[in-house]
């Protein structure tokens, strides 16, 4: 089995609804294990600063399919959000971005990991931290470094919502 961590965050409609029905749709895929989530922290949004707070998470899957399976898992879902918000013509309502597959460095046409743009990230480092408190490989050690020097800019990340375990979250009401 691989070990992957995914990000996913999301700012448009219900958002939280949104993350339930991506790891929905990660639980009920064949061949992927989803092991753990973080706790959801609304977050400032980076790059494009002029648009709706986020709410994101970390999660950690455990799956027998390739980093490419895996990244078009991850877009048949995005796909499938967007669907249902069809009429609505706009952003996205969800981003899932593979952060680390296993320990490898991977650079296709299609996908590079670890993810070029996550050691910048407090909304992505945040969430990670919680579900890797033990970091196991040289990329997680790398995670948590990180977060320490950046642990002055964690402004404009913030818990929104605690989360516990897998089964407690897709339940749960927002
Ligand atoms: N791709 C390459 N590597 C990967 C990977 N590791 N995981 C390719 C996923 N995809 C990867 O992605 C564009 C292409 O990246 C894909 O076709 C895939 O082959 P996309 O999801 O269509 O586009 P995007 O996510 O809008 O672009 P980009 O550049 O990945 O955006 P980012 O960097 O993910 O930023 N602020 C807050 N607070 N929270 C957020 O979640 N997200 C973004 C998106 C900006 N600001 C944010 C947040
Ligand atoms: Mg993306």
């Amino acid at each position: 089995m691989n070990d992957v961590y995914l990000s996913i965050g999301t700012n448009i409609g219900e958002r939280y609804e949104n993350l339930q029905y991506a790891i929905r749709l990660l639980k009920d895929t064949e061949g992927v294990e989803v092991e753990r989530i973080s706790s959801v922290y609304e977050t400032a949004a980076v790059g494009f600063t002029d648009q709706a707070d986020f709410l994101n998470i970390a999660v950690h899957v455990k799956t027998i399919h390739s980093s490419s399976e895996m990244l078009k898992i991850c877009q048949s879902i995005e796909n499938a959000l967007g669907r249902v918000r069809e009429f609505r013509w706009g952003p996205r309502i969800i981003d899932l971005d593979i952060l680390l597959y296993n320990h490898e460095n991977i650079e296709t046409e299609s996908l590079i990991v670890p993810h070029p743009r996550m050691y910048e990230r407090a909304f992505v480092l945040v969430p990670l931290i919680d579900i890797t408190p033990t970091p196991e490989n040289n990329q997680l050690q790398l995670v948590h470094l990180t977060m320490e020097q950046l642990n002055r800019e964690k402004e404009g990340v913030s818990l929104w919502k605690t989360v516990d375990t897998v089964e407690e979250f897709v339940r749960s009401e927002n």
